[in-house]
């Protein structure tokens, strides 16, 4: 039996003698939504996301309902196991808390040596990383834009656009994830509205 990669018609016939198996996880390559039963879910809110921002005043001011971002991930081995990986997309709303524009938390990865994938798909925004020296830097995300986050570095990804900024990633299964870090001393720097236009300024 030959087969031909892009025939989508392909169905297991009498003669083939070895196992056909369906893809688990389907993406929609126009928007980073995972389908699939095995697709886990969360949304961050307003209210989940209290010492992220800056101005806590501002934050307590907006709806805590709301929502900041959304991420699905596919998980085929456990979290922690060793020779894995893990694929997500997250989906972060255009919106701002203060002069700071909606974010994700960040982290480190528990397993501080273990890299990571950011691809863009819609929107645009700034992937933020801060390696372990607290050296802090971005790279401008738009659609089709691949970012590789080295092993210890921090990373979070803010929304710089009116539209949803959605990416797909993919990270070792046993990376883990470090947000006590970020929680306990933050980034060095901020992504702010500074003059109509997105700026990394130094903490304080
Ligand atoms: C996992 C990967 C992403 C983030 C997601 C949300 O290593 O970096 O899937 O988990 O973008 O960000 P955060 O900082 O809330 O986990
Ligand atoms: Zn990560």
């Amino acid at each position: 039996m030959s087969i031909n990669s892009s025939d989508s018609n392909l169905k297991p016939s009498g003669n083939c003698t070895v196992p056909m198996r369906t893809a688990q996880i389907m993406v929609d390559f126009r928007t980073g939504e995972l389908s699939g039963e095995r697709v886990q879910r969360i949304t961050r809110r307003i209210k989940d996301l209290k010492g992220s921002f800056g101005d806590e005043k501002a934050r307590q001011s907006l709806d805590p309902e709301m929502v900041v971002y959304r991420v699905e991930t596919f998980s085929p081995v456990s979290v922690g196991e060793e020779g894995g990986l893990f694929w997500g997309a997250t989906f972060i709303e255009p919106g701002m808390v203060g002069n700071e524009y909606f974010m994700t938390k960040g982290h480190f990865h528990a397993e501080r040596r273990r890299a990571e994938f950011y691809m863009a798909v819609a929107g645009g925004g700034a992937l933020i990383l801060m390696d372990e020296s607290r050296r802090t830097s971005f790279e401008v995300m738009h659609p089709g834009s691949l970012h590789y986050i080295p092993a210890h570095t921090a990373h979070r990804v803010a929304n710089t656009t009116g539209s949803v900024l959605a990416f797909m990633a993919c990270w070792p299964s046993d990376a883990g994830h470090d947000y006590e870090s970020i929680a306990a001393e933050g980034f060095a720097a901020r992504l702010l509205k500074v003059s109509g236009a997105p700026a990394l300024v130094a903490e304080p």
